[in-house]
């Protein structure tokens, strides 16, 4: 094209790396904003083989930002070849530990580097209030990067004691090994974040990986691309393929040459997911599915901070936040003035373009999922449920759909078991004495991502959160999730950790290794 741009950045002392690509240039946000239109498969930015292309739109402004291109099986499998022969004979495998973690460190700081174009990407593919990407959906990746950076170097098997083959001895010891070409998909709500918490772990145990972005939201992800040839990540060790998730994700799930896929997304989607990794060839998996997070607000609880949380718990990242607090579970004594706490509340999130620094709530992530919303207020009015505030579409341009309390929700509404993605909370009572109640409609349902509960009772606060079956249980807050900490469901939310130590046991295998002498 025309507007071919070299982007150089040179390495503090490694010479100067290159990365080429035909970048979309747009101003916004007070900056120039490059970077890439095409997938990156084997260190290159390219077009798909079948010529397809698709448009990611803005949903704060319903305008496409720019085409990129819709892959085909071709380009999947050429992926997946670049990832095995990185693997199987690149620099990667025979770098040290050490180097490896140089690398993801370098990738880190450069992410830091590029912080706002990162943060911007997120806010005009995804909505995300720019403040807030800033803060989290870029400023966790660059956190995880960094965790897992230093990880690297700390892989380590066991030596057990066997017993010996008398006369002859015997040693065993196990060695901790990169599983191999790692099929990563994740969903739009985080794209960069989840991208991050995924591939960071896969990277430090020594894989390589095809990622598939969602759809609607790739942008970052090939930026980051962009920043991971400047990190000094060997061609062919991160490949990003853009498409569609019954073709390019189906393909990732059932290739033979792919032996582990991490997952996030829909339980419905897991499924199919976790049986054509089954089917095709045994591929290991982990999932990270849906969630309806119950939080539980008890009468002695601290009442202004408890009406604060249980408003982000729910709001948070306008509603498409996995572990969103899906029920709000209010203790009779104090329902209907924390109600009204919670309403006030609501009204207070400022609307708006993402990108101004006063917005807290941005416009939802795409048209389908806002449509979702609408349609899931309705459905639960017409199960009794009361809208307290919100409730519809707001009449201005672009995406928004305001932050809704719908009150009256009761075991048998559609709203009680259905998650609903959005900045929608759904309250319901309990009786203050009957803890026991409370804690088994919180359990009844086939997720349990995470759970919270509001007490000044030290003690009861305990017994709860032992009782909560769910991967996550916060006490007194809500929301505080930590790249040093695992984090994953139970039941139908899946299984397998993202993040904190345990994280890595998904990307690697132990080889047990005896020796006699
Ligand atoms: P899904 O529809 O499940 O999509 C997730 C990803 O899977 C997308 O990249 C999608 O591609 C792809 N996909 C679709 N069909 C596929 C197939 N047959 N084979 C392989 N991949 C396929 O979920 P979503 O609507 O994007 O995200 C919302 C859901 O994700 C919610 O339920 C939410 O709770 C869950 N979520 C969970 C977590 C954690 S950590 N537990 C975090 C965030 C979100 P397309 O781009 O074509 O759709």
């Amino acid at each position: 094209g025309e507007n071919i741009n070299d982007v150089i950045l040179n390495l503090r002392g490694e010479g100067g790396i290159t990365v080429t690509y035909d970048p979309v240039i747009l101003n916004v946000n007070n900056m120039e904003l490059k970077f890439p239109r095409e997938m990156f498969i084997d260190g290159k930015f390219q077009p798909s083989s079948g010529g397809k292309t698709y448009e990611t739109i803005n949903p704060a402004t319903e305008q496409p930002i720019c085409s990129l291109p819709l892959a085909n099986v071709d380009d999947v499998n050429k992926a997946v070849r670049a990832a095995k022969k990185a693997f199987e004979r690149g620099e990667w495998r025979q770098m040290s530990a050490r180097e490896r973690g140089k690398r993801l460190y370098k990738l880190a700081e450069l992410m830091e580097e590029h912080k706002e174009e990162l943060a911007t990407l997120e806010s005009i593919d995804a909505g995300a209030v720019y403040t807030l990407a800033l803060k989290t959906h870029v400023g966790m990746s660059i956190d995880v990067w960094r965790y897992f950076a230093g990880w690297c170097d700390k892989i380590q098997g066991k030596t057990i004691p066997i017993s010996n083959a008398r006369p002859n001895k015997n040693l065993c010891l196990t060695v901790r090994e990169p599983i191999g070409v790692v099929g990563l998909i994740t969903p739009w709500n985080y794209p960069l974040m989840m991208l991050s918490w995924k591939m960071a772990a896969c990277l430090a145990a020594g894989n390589t990986v095809v990622h598939k972005p969602a759809q609607v939201t790739p942008l970052t992800a090939l930026k980051f691309a962009e920043l991971s040839v400047l990190a000094g990540i060997p061609a062919g060790v991160i490949n990003i393929v853009t498409g569609s998730g019954s073709l390019v994700g189906n393909r990732l799930t059932a290739h033979p040459d792919v032996r582990k896929i991490g997952f996030t997304g829909s339980t419905e989607i897991g499924a199919t997911v976790m049986e054509a990794c089954a089917r095709s060839n045994i591929k290991k998996v982990s999932l990270e599915l849906g969630g309806k997070s119950p939080l539980i607000i008890f009468a002695d609880a601290d009442l202004e901070k408890a009406v604060k949380q249980a408003c982000g718990a729910v709001f948070f990242n306008k509603g498409e936040n996995c572990i969103a607090a899906g029920r709000v579970f209010i203790a009779k004594s104090i329902h209907d003035d924390f109600v009204k706490k919670l309403v006030a509340e609501a009204k207070l999130y400022q609307i708006g373009d993402p990108l101004d620094r006063s917005t807290a709530h941005g416009p939802q992530n795409h048209l389908a999922h806002l449509n979702k919303l609408i349609e899931y207020v309705q459905k639960s009015v017409k199960d009794g449920a009361k809208v307290e505030v919100g409730g519809a579409r707001l009449d201005r341009h672009g995406l928004f759909f305001p932050p809704t309390i719908l009150s009256n929700v009761d075991d048998e509404n559609f709203a009680a078991s259905e998650e609903s993605f959005g900045p929608i909370m759904c309250i319901s009572s309990f009786d203050d004495d009957d803890i026991e109640d409370v804690l088994r409609r919180a359990n009844d349902t086939e997720f349990g991502l995470a759970a919270g509960v509001f007490t000044k009772d030290a003690s009861k606060s305990l017994r709860v959160a032992e009782a909560l079956h769910a991967g996550t249980v916060f006490v007194n807050t809500y929301q505080k999730t930590d790249v040093a900490a695992p984090f994953g469901g139970f039941k139908q939310s899946g299984f397998g950790k993202d993040m904190g130590e345990e994280a890595l046991n998904e990307y690697l295998i132990t080889k047990t290794i005896t020796i006699e002498y």
